[in-house]
């Protein structure tokens, strides 16, 4: 353990680990089971357009998800333009600006306008009186993000879209097998997508789904992930090609066997964070609402610099020295990003409050007991000497500056 600053390795102590822990590692799988499946696909000689285990990986998403329909995708970000094509949105969307740049770029990408939308400062999902007071008549959709695995006030999401005839869809990437209202997160809004990149929790390498109980919606989906061929009408921009592949689907099928387990190993993750962060001024974990079904995915960290006088990057400067590879989702907010950033300049203060504050901290299979103990000396370490571990990372970095211009010259 950390005692004092100068065992920090930004400070020139040891690095607390050998090798980087990171956000979003994949956790070991069932190789058997893998390769099984794997041979499987290439005896069965289908590897892709709709194969079989393209169609029951589907049927299991659906059945976790609560929803009737589900079409498997390459990834979230074509499952998210699918949607938005098939539901016929135009014009403005109004989405959160507190999400990974996938969700505004998937509407930009099909010439649609993002319109970035304040967040509940408490969860960081869109608060449902801000898309209100963001609707014009251009706007056509909107889009909810179920932000670390959270949902979103989706009564209250769903109201307004029903007050103003909008489509209503939600980003779930962070969110396969949560529930809201006990109902599970799949059921909720004109359609849902899921991400199982390799850095979720059910993972295919790459991969995505459509949920949706609409069967026309679903139907219209299915056609456009394969090039329209067999869509019901006409697609005037045609379709594309989104299909998950047999291969994507035997990891995700394997990945889905052990998603129970997952979620076990990251509860007892968060609640270890928690127990080690609770009482520490200044430093908070995100609640989650233990009266719901989560899957503990990502564990946010908040950092206040008033209290604590330590500045989150310098927090991250911090752990990446010590190896500890934690993520800034995110930061910067979408709204700052470009193309966003000079087309559309808008304010959202409770946004960037929390974008400037918060700190994603390796959890998952990979991840121990004692790695988190680590972790949170280091935390602890840091937060307790904020204002000189921020203060001295400051000066070092503007003698490096000064040493790199010297060498120049
Ligand atoms: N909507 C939301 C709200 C999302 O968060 C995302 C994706 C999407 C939509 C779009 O979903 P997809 O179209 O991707 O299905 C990563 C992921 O690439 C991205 O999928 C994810 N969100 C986002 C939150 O995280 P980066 O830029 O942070 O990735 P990267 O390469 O820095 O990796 C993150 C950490 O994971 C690193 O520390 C390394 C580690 N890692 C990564 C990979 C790929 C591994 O240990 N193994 C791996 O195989 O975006």
């Amino acid at each position: 353990m950390k005692r004092s600053l100068k065992d920090l390795a930004v400070f020139g102590g040891r690095p607390g680990f050998l090798k980087p822990l990171h956000v979003g590692r994949p956790g070991p799988i069932d190789r058997d089971r893998f390769f099984d499946r794997l041979a499987w696909a290439l005896d069965n000689q289908w590897l892709t357009n709709g194969g079989p285990l393209t169609r029951e990986f589907e049927d299991r998403v659906a059945e976790v998800a609560g929803a009737r329909n589900c079409i498997a995708t390459c990834n979230a970000t074509c499952g998210l333009q699918l949607v938005m094509h098939a539901a016929g949105v135009t014009g403005e969307v109004i989405m959160p600006a507190l999400t990974f740049v996938a969700t505004p770029h998937a509407v930009r990408w099909l010439g649609l306008d993002p319109v970035f939308c304040d967040v509940d400062p408490a969860t960081g999902c869109l608060d449902p009186e801000q898309v209100r007071a963001a609707v014009t008549d251009r706007t056509s959709a909107v889009v909810g993000v179920h932000l670390w695995g959270q949902p979103c006030d989706v009564d209250g999401l769903e109201k307004v879209a029903a007050d103003y005839g909008l489509q209503l869809v939600f980003d779930a990437a962070h969110a396969i097998g949560v529930t809201a209202n006990g109902r599970p997160v799949g059921t909720f809004g004109d359609a849902e997508v899921f991400s199982f990149h390799a850095t979720k929790v059910v993972t295919a390498f790459e991969g995505g789904a459509v949920v949706t109980d609409d069967d026309g919606l679903a139907e219209m989906v299915r056609g456009l992930h394969n090039f329209a061929l067999a869509s019901p009408t006409p697609v005037p921009a045609g379709g594309t090609n989104a299909k998950m592949n047999e291969a994507a689907a035997a990891m995700g099928l394997t990945s889905l066997d052990a998603f129970g387990a997952v979620v076990e190993h990251n509860k007892s993750n968060y609640e270890i964070y928690r127990n080690e962060l609770g009482g520490v001024p200044g430093v908070g974990v995100l609640e989650l609402d233990e009266t719901e079904r989560n899957n503990f995915q990502y564990v946010i960290v908040s950092v206040d610099e008033a209290t604590t006088g330590l500045e989150r990057d310098v927090l991250l400067d911090v752990l990446h020295a010590e190896n500890v590879v934690a993520k800034p989702y995110f930061s910067p907010p979408c709204h700052h990003m470009e193309p966003y950033r000079s087309r559309s300049p808008v304010c959202l203060p409770y946004t960037e409050a929390l974008s400037a504050r918060v700190v994603a901290l390796p959890t998952g299979p990979s991840i121990s007991r004692e790695d988190i103990r680590r972790i949170c000396n280091v935390v602890r370490l840091a937060a307790a000497h904020g204002g000189e571990v921020t203060a001295r990372r400051h000066a070092g970095r503007a003698l490096a500056e000064r040493t790199a211009r010297a060498r120049r010259t």
